[in-house]
C-alpha cells in the first residue's frame, strides 16, 4: 500500500491548515515527509474542508507553484490537488505526476481534456458540489452504490476525453458531501469499490467524521482505518503522519 504524504499550502485546511503556508515550512515539511518514506507528496493550495470559500486560480499558483517546482528538483513524486485544470497544467510543468482532483472533472469542464493531454496519472475523487455548501448534498439511500454510480459516470467522461484506462485511480471522498455514517459505510465495503477495477486511494486522516477531541484521538482512529484497509487491496492511503502509516504497513 502506498503512503501520500499531505502537504497543504493553506491558511485553513482540515487539520492542518496554517502549518505549512510558508515557501519555507511547505518545503521543509515535504522534504521531511520524504525523508520519513512518502511515496508521494500531494501539494494543495485549496482548502476544502466544509465551508470553505474559493480562492483565485492566482493566490492557488502561488501558494503550489514554487512548493512543487523546489520539491520535484530534489527529487519527489508529486500529485497536485487541484480543482483547476490551470493549476494542473502548470504543477505539471513545474514537475508533478499525478493530478489530485476532489471534483473528479465536474468542477472545470477542462481538465479530463488537460489530463488526457499532459498523459499524467489521474486520481478522480467522488465529489458532489464545493465545499461551501456540500453538506447539503450528503442524501444517500445506499451510499456505496451511489458513490459507484457517480464515480463510473465520471470515469466514463474521463475515458472520453481520452486519459488512458491505466492513468486513472479512484477516491470515494470521505468528508466529501458525506455524514459520519456515510464515511464508515464506504471505508467498511470499500472492496465494492475495488472491483471497479482501478487502484483506490483513500484519505480519511484526521477528518471529523473520527471524532475525538484532540488530534492525537483522530491520529489513532486514522491509523486503525489503514491497519483495517490493508487486507482489502486498496491502492494508497492520503495521510498526515507518514512515518506511524510506513511503520503500520511494514508490519503486517
Ligand atoms: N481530502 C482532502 C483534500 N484532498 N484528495 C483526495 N484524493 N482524497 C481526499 O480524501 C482528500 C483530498 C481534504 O483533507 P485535508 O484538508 O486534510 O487535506
Amino acid at each position: 500500500m502506498l503512503v501520500m504524504g499531505i502537504l497543504n499550502v493553506t491558511p485553513d485546511s482540515f487539520s492542518d491548515g496554517g502549518e505549512f503556508d510558508t515557501f519555507e515550512s511547505a518545503v521543509a515539511h515535504g522534504l521531511a515527509m520524504i525523508a520519513e518514506g512518502a511515496d508521494i507528496i500531494d501539494i494543495g493550495g485549496e482548502s476544502t474542508r466544509p465551508g470553505a470559500i474559493r480562492i483565485t486560480e492566482e493566490e492557488e499558483l502561488s501558494r503550489v507553484i514554487p512548493v512543487v517546482k523546489e520539491l520535484s528538483l530534489q527529487g519527489a513524486v508529486i500529485s497536485i490537488d487541484t480543482m483547476r485544470s490551470g493549476v494542473a497544467r502548470a504543477a505539471v510543468e513545474a514537475g508533478a505526476t499525478y493530478i489530485n482532483d476532489v471534483s473528479g472533472g465536474l468542477a472545470d469542464a477542462q481538465m479530463h481534456h488537460v489530463a488526457a493531454e499532459l498523459g499524467t496519472k489521474y486520481i478522480l475523487m467522488h465529489w458532489r458540489g464545493h465545499s461551501i455548501d456540500m453538506n447539503s448534498k450528503a442524501i444517500y439511500g445506499d451510499v456505496v452504490e451511489e458513490v459507484k454510480a457517480e464515480l463510473k459516470e465520471e470515469v466514463g467522461k474521463a475515458l472520453a476525453a481520452g486519459i488512458a484506462k491505466e492513468k486513472i485511480i479512484l477516491d470515494p471522498g470521505i468528508g466529501f458531501a458525506k455524514e459520519s455514517e456515510h464515511n464508515w459505510e464506504l471505508i467498511h465495503r470499500i472492496t465494492e469499490i475495488v472491483d471497479l477495477g482501478y487502484p483506490v486511494l483513500v484519505g480519511a486522516s484526521r477528518k471529523r467524521f473520527l471524532g475525538g477531541d484532540s488530534p492525537s484521538e483522530r491520529e489513532a482512529a486514522t491509523l486503525k482505518i489503514t491497519e483495517d484497509l490493508l487486507a482489502t487491496g486498496i491502492w494508497g492511503v492520503r495521510v498526515h503522519s507518514v512515518a506511524t502509516h510506513k511503520a503500520v504497513i511494514a508490519r503486517v
